[in-house]
């Protein structure tokens, strides 16, 4: 199977995990939690990049954020808190976000093209707990990601979405620490905030996952 030159493979079976590209997080869809440079150009680089990648047969995965309106993470759920206050909930340090994502509204879609995916994992759909991974929440409760992965006997991983400082760094170092190779392609990623990204990287950097800027 043809590899990349710049990411980690040794010839293991590649899977990609497409991360939350959802009209909320978009400037193109005007989402509730647009993220800085998430234009119509960059959906359609992901789009067509995802499609490469789809044509080289690597299985295609899909996150989306998917809540509940009564979701913890809304601040409009928490009396008297403002968007993007930062509360402690039972010992873990909870965002409060503007509500987004919400369950069968029109910017909770994907904004790619949804043939492209051989499954899509939803996440954050319990009340209780955030999920910015899309291999399990908060509370610990695992997604279907990882045994649909090892299903289809994936050992390495293509990630890359928005955002970068939140839900492609929580998914990559979870897919890490299941024991995945992975590299994150931070060209088709956004993050919420650019000093927390840089911090982000590194961290990632320190896990062992391979960054680059594109594929090659
Ligand atoms: C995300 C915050 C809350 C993300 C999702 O997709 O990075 N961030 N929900
Ligand atoms: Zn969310």
């Amino acid at each position: 199977m043809a590899t990349f030159a710049n990411t980690a493979s040794a010839g293991e079976k590649i899977g990609v995990i497409v991360v939350d590209i959802q009209g909320d997080f978009t400037t193109y869809k005007k989402g509730s939690m647009a993220v800085a440079g998430s234009d119509q150009a960059f959906v359609e680089k992901v789009e067509k990049t995802t499609l490469m990648l789809k044509e080289k047969g690597y299985p295609i995965f899909a996150t989306q954020d998917w809540h509940p309106a009564e979701h913890v993470s809304f601040y409009i759920n928490h009396a008297g808190k403002k968007p993007f206050e930062v509360i402690q909930l039972e010992g873990r340090t909870q965002v409060l976000w503007p509500p987004h994502c919400v369950q069968n509204t029109p910017n909770a879609e994907i904004l790619l093209d949804n043939n492209l995916f051989f499954a899509i994992v939803q996440k954050g759909k319990d009340r209780r707990y955030d999920s910015y991974s899309g291999f399990q929440d908060d509370g610990g409760f695992k997604t279907e990601m990882d045994q649909t992965l090892k299903n289809n006997g994936i050992q390495e991983l293509i990630v890359y979405g928005i955002a970068t400082d939140y839900c492609v760094k929580a998914t990559a170092i979870d897919a890490v620490d299941a024991g995945y190779k992975v590299t994150v392609v931070e060209g088709l990623s956004k993050g919420v905030a650019l000093d927390t990204t840089a911090g982000v990287l590194e961290e990632m950097k320190a896990k062992g996952i391979i960054l680059v800027k594109e594929l090659q």
